[in-house]
């Protein structure tokens, strides 16, 4: 049996009569020695155009996220305008090979179109994400089983800047805008899984330390709230230079788990930017930073999903904001450039392997 095939059926098998495999990843209560599914960030295009990187995400996954597609900016050229096709050829293929897709983000501060910059009321913000999600949600209730309702709410450094990150979101309708967004969601799909996705926990610096302060702060007052949050997105841009604080993510990992969420790793890659020339030992420090970070969450508990951003060196975001220096090529994922599998992918198959 395909590593695929054993993953998915492993966890639809834990679905009660009557669930629909869409639903694996919200209710299904994945088995401690059960597989992880791992999956990728993909650009649709590419599944098209390059027959090898279908095979690589055919070969590899069992997840898929779009890159792009669901964002705002990419969604929405004009207000009364949806574009859903990237998104609707993501599930396609993904309905087609026996995947699941997760849907990334529905809000965001980034990736927003300048025709929003003409909201300027509480009112009106309120109206455009509920109609945001009404729309984008409604479309594929019951077929993607997990969204990023809200992505990257936590400033870069709360310890010197405000903890809730500006956005269109925040300035208007304040942190309320979390609630709200995850309310709606949770009406308009409720089965489906609901995740914080955040990004900058994983390394034994001031800086990361107060956003892990600042982010249990928020996620403590959404449960309070009895805010219909499910699971927090761990990203994992692991910056390859630093350290990874192996006892802090545990104990972060330890309070979420603790507070009844599953964890997620949504986004990861080693930003190789800083690292040595050399790409073999390159390739190890990135397998090495990816490793103890999932080690370091994997001491605590299974996350329920690992996935990263980009499969192949061949298309990743990292030289958008971190090209090198000496002007390599950038080398943060689990495949080469030419698909061959690093040193990372074989931490991440490790990882992910069913447990005996
Ligand atoms: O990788 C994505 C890149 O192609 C886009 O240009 C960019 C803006 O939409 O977003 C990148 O993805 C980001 C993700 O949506 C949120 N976490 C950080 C990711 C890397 O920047």
């Amino acid at each position: 049996m395909r590593r695929r095939q054993f993953v998915l059926g492993g966890l639809s098998a834990g679905l009660g009569a009557g669930a629909t495999p869409a639903l694996a990843l919200s209710k299904a209560k994945p088995s401690p020695r059960a597989a992880i599914p791992f999956g990728a960030a993909i650009r649709v295009d590419l599944l098209r155009d390059d027959l090898d990187y279908r095979r690589a995400v055919l070969g590899n996954c069992q997840l898929v996220v779009g890159e792009g597609g669901l964002k705002w900016i990419d969604l929405r050229p004009q207000e009364n305008q949806f574009v859903f096709d990237h998104p609707d050829r993501l599930l396609a293929f993904a309905d087609a090979n026996g995947m699941r897709m997760r849907g990334h983000t529905l809000a965001w501060y980034a990736g927003m179109p300048k025709w929003t910059e003409a909201i300027k009321t509480k009112k009106a913000a309120e109206h455009a994400l509920y109609e945001h999600i009404d729309t984008v949600v409604g479309r594929y209730k019951g077929r993607i089983p997990s969204w990023d309702v809200v992505n990257e709410a936590i400033s870069d450094n709360p310890a010197i800047e405000k903890p809730m990150r500006r956005s269109i979101w925040q300035d208007l309708l304040g942190t309320q805008h979390i609630d709200m967004a995850f309310r709606r969601t949770a009406a308009v799909d409720p089965q489906a899984q609901l995740v914080l996705n955040d990004f900058g926990f994983e390394n034994p610096t001031d800086q990361c330390r107060a956003k892990r302060t600042a982010f249990l702060r928020l996620v403590k007052e959404l449960k309070d709230r009895d805010v219909p949050v499910h699971a927090i997105g761990l990203q994992g841009h692991l910056p390859g230079e630093k350290e990874i604080d192996r006892d802090g993510i545990s104990r972060f990992v330890a309070e979420l788990h603790g507070m009844g969420l599953a964890i997620l790793v949504t986004e990861l890659d080693v930003i190789d930017d800083k690292l040595p020339a050399d790409s073999l030992v390159r390739d190890e420090i990135v397998a090495m930073r990816a490793e103890a970070f999932l080690q370091a969450i994997g001491d605590v508990c299974r996350p329920e999903a690992v996935l990263t951003w980009g499969i192949t060196d061949k298309f990743t975001w990292v030289p958008i904001w971190f090209s090198r220096k000496d002007g390599r090529p950038n080398r943060p994922l689990p495949l080469d450039a030419n698909y061959r599998p690093k040193p990372m992918m074989r931490v991440i198959n490790e990882f992910t392997r069913a447990r005996p």
